[in-house]
């Protein structure tokens, strides 16, 4: 059992993150990154851009991670007992590429109210300052939402470029994170992430997010998974698992997830990004 211990739950309620914690070992990262990258060769393009999104539902390892008993523990301990998957998303930083991520909070733009709700990030691949891993705003989750520009700027892995203005970049915290390790946050607390200049990628897959069953999507429509006790409110479409690597079903179920999604993502803006 891998509930949160009484100094892992103050971290979170100080600083709106928990971080490190152990779920599975470097082969088994190793094992799922070989899954991302055959998908990748199978299928170019399936993982790129808006596709980056809900890979649990074609894929049995990411699928596995998802409904993972450990990190299940962990999120029942933040959330309370009854746990909804609601999505997915790759976050891949290349080598020379120009991918980063602005300084946001993700409860800006996601829909998801109340803020019963976790973002797991689970690391592939080993994560640190030199490969570009996320950075903390150490109790900003306190505060309300914040103003966010749009910037839409390019190498920006976020939607719509949306940044937080006056973040003290030197005194935000890295979440340093080995292949198999994950970490938690809060859906206020302000994070972002610089370049990857590894020679090797960086790949986090996040689930965002593990909400409660007491939460709305009030933006648009979210289907969702039930991982862990009952739903007693049935606010969202159930969909099913994986059986198999790629079955031509989930792939549509995907991408029809991921059109709701762009629906939600850019709900009140005339502008559109690539993811
Ligand atoms: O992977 C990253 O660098 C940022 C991910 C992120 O913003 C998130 O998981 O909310």
């Amino acid at each position: 059992m891998s509930y949160l211990s009484s100094n892992q739950l103050k971290q979170y309620m100080d600083e709106g993150f928990v971080s490190p914690i152990n779920i599975f070992s470097k082969e088994k990262a190793k094992e799922i990154r070989n899954e991302i990258e055959l998908i990748e060769k199978k299928i170019p393009g399936e993982l790129d851009e808006s596709g980056r999104y809900n890979a649990h539902l074609i894929s049995p390892l990411l699928d596995e991670v998802t409904h993972n008993s450990k990190i299940l523990d962990a999120v029942q301990s933040l959330i309370g007992e009854n746990i909804l998957v609601c999505g997915t998303t790759l976050f891949i930083k290349n080598p020379n590429e120009k991918g980063f991520v602005s300084y946001h909070q993700d409860a800006k733009y996601i829909g998801l109210e109340p803020h019963n709700w976790v973002t797991a990030w689970v690391a592939i691949t080993d994560s640190n300052e030199k490969n570009g891993c996320m950075r903390m705003w150490s109790g900003s989750h306190k505060d309300n939402l914040k103003e966010h520009d749009q910037k839409f700027n390019e190498g920006n892995l976020l939607t719509r470029g949306q940044t937080v203005k006056n973040v003290p970049k030197q005194e935000t915290t890295p979440l340093i994170l080995e292949a198999g390790q994950m970490s938690l946050h809060h859906p206020t607390v302000v994070h972002g992430s610089d370049l990857n200049k590894s020679n090797d990628r960086r790949i986090g897959f996040v689930i965002q997010s593990y909400i409660g069953t007491n939460v709305k999507q009030v933006l648009g429509k979210n289907s969702v998974q039930l991982a862990r006790g009952v739903d007693e409110f049935n606010y969202h479409e159930k969909i099913g698992r994986p059986q198999n690597l790629l079955d031509t079903k989930d792939i549509e179920l995907k991408k029809l997830e991921n059109d709701n999604l762009q629906e939600i993502f850019y709900k009140g803006s005339d502008k559109k990004g690539k993811f």
